[in-house]
């Protein structure tokens, strides 16, 4: 990432494909020069180039390679109050690319140079308008692959994280204050702050800190879908709830056994959230080679699932209980969270099977008539939300990136409250709060190093 933050930079910073509207974004000290020579404001707002407050402009583009003017508005940030703390300019324009490519090799002719990925985020951070953490949540909006990981960049990109780690911040330098002082008076004996104190309002931070500790460790990674298994004894309805869910015919359903030999998956929305749903096959016994195969595809998505609705029959056969009981431990032995669902049931109750008592928390389907599928809906998604994963408010990238900081202060907190306790000295508590300091600042980017800002700003696009 180039250092050089005074040169004007430009870049396209909409999509690529053709839209009704495409954006030309520059930033950099001649923004308004560069603008001036290629932007002509209709004749009543002409005199935008001295305003001192963001302003946006009415006009056209004036690009020599092309025959006719394009009607162009120009947004313009005069003063270091922009995005990039920095005059900026941009130009909102017709979303052709091959206009956007003109007006672009327009802005370079006139002085500004391509941005780099990343690289008008990268003079925000530099400029102090956004921290590292915030930084990487614009990178997770522009990248958010449902509604909830956009939920999540966002929350970090509106500072829920950062207030928190400036909070403990603020309580860690407040009590160095204290401690310091104390220290400085140590002859005349005058104690500023009560071990208790400090030992009180440490377990404090090291609450807060331990709650992001435990967010970052659970997070899964950005992209990731969770994934829910349909599973159960052949003729038990999956495929039939699977097309129900799913809202549509795509899996074959019979009353003959083995009807369904592949795995299906597709992709449904719960509660904002794209799940994964896949039907299985090869639930009997293995009477071919293509049965065998079917069985190990079982075995394998029933292992990476993060559910498993286990179905039975409401109408299964007496004979074949003592089966399902089995399969069903063979299933709940992965290790997987298993929901037990019982199916078919517009045609009879299981309440005689022995494997009925096992049931209380079942949920009753019929994917023929349609009852019980929306609770059953509702369920997944009070499951999948109980997930601790889904609650957490820290990006994966962040996570990844801070996990080792968030410990290494959680501990240096931890080793300051053991040394108030043992009475060591006020120097060492004090000792460990720098390093305390030291750590949140590398999670916020208030201390970095040039891999790290390249690592993050390198995962950007161009324009952004
Ligand atoms: N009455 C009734 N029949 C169902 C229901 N769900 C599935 N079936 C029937 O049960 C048989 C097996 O269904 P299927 O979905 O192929 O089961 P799978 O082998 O578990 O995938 C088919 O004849 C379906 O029509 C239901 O809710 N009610
Ligand atoms: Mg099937």
């Amino acid at each position: 990432m180039p250092l050089d933050l005074q040169d004007t930079i430009a870049a396209i910073a909409s999509p690529s494909d053709p839209a009704e509207r495409g954006i030309i974004r520059v930033s950099g000290s001649d923004a308004a020069g560069i603008a001036g020579q290629l932007f002509r404001a209709d004749e009543d707002a002409s005199d935008w180039q001295c305003s001192r407050l963001p302003t946006r402009v009415v006009g056209t583009l004036l690009i020599p390679s092309l025959s006719t003017p394009l009607p162009s508005a120009l947004m313009f940030w005069p003063t270091s109050r922009s995005y990039t703390g920095q005059p900026m300019a941009e130009f909102h324009t017709i979303g052709s690319p091959p206009l956007l490519d003109a007006t672009l090799e327009r802005i370079h002719e006139c002085g500004a140079r391509s941005a780099e990925r990343g690289e008008f985020t990268f003079r925000a951070f530099m400029a102090g308008k956004i921290d590292l953490v915030q930084a990487e949540a614009v990178l997770g909006v522009i990248d958010a692959a449902d509604h909830e990981e956009l939920q999540v960049a966002l929350t970090q990109l509106g500072g829920g994280v950062t207030s928190r780690l400036v909070d403990v911040r603020s309580e860690i330098l407040s009590l160095l204050g204290d401690l310091e002082a104390g220290l400085d008076f140590v002859e005349e004996d005058i104690e500023f702050i009560t071990k208790q104190q400090v030992c009180d309002r440490l377990t404090g931070c090291i609450t807060r800190l331990q709650q992001l500790t435990d967010d970052s460790a659970t997070r899964l990674p950005s992209g990731y879908r969770r994934r829910i298994v349909l599973a159960g004894l052949p003729n038990a309805g999956k495929s039939t709830l699977f097309n129900r869910l799913i809202g549509a015919e795509r899996a074959i359903v019979s009353s003959t056994p083995g009807t369904t030999r592949d795995y299906l998956t597709s992709v449904i929305n719960v509660g904002g959230m794209d799940v994964e749903l896949i039907d299985t096959a090869g639930w009997e016994t293995a009477a071919d080679l293509i049965m065998q195969h079917a069985q190990t595809l079982r075995s394998e998505q029933l292992a990476v699932s993060d559910l498993i609705l286990w179905c039975t029959a409401a109408d299964l056969d007496e004979s074949r209980s003592a089966e399902n009981v089995r399969l069903r431990a063979q299933a709940n032995a992965a290790g997987v969270s298993l929901l037990d669902v019982i199916t078919r049931c517009d045609l009879s109750r299981i309440t005689e099977t022995a494997y009925a008592a096992e049931l209380q928390d079942s949920h009753r389907v019929s994917a023929q008539t349609g009852a019980g599928v929306q609770q059953l809906s509702e369920e997944l998604q009070r499951r999948l939300a109980g997930d601790r994963s889904s609650r957490s408010e820290l990006l994966s990238s962040t996570s990844v990136r801070c996990r080792e900081s968030l410990v290494g202060a959680t501990n240096a907190i931890q080793t300051a409250i053991s040394s108030a306790e043992e009475n060591v000295g006020d120097e060492v508590i004090a000792l460990e709060l720098r390093d305390a300091l030291h750590q949140l600042r590398a999670v916020l980017g208030e201390v970095y190093t040039d891999d790290i800002l390249d690592h993050i700003f390198s995962n950007f696009c161009i324009g952004k």
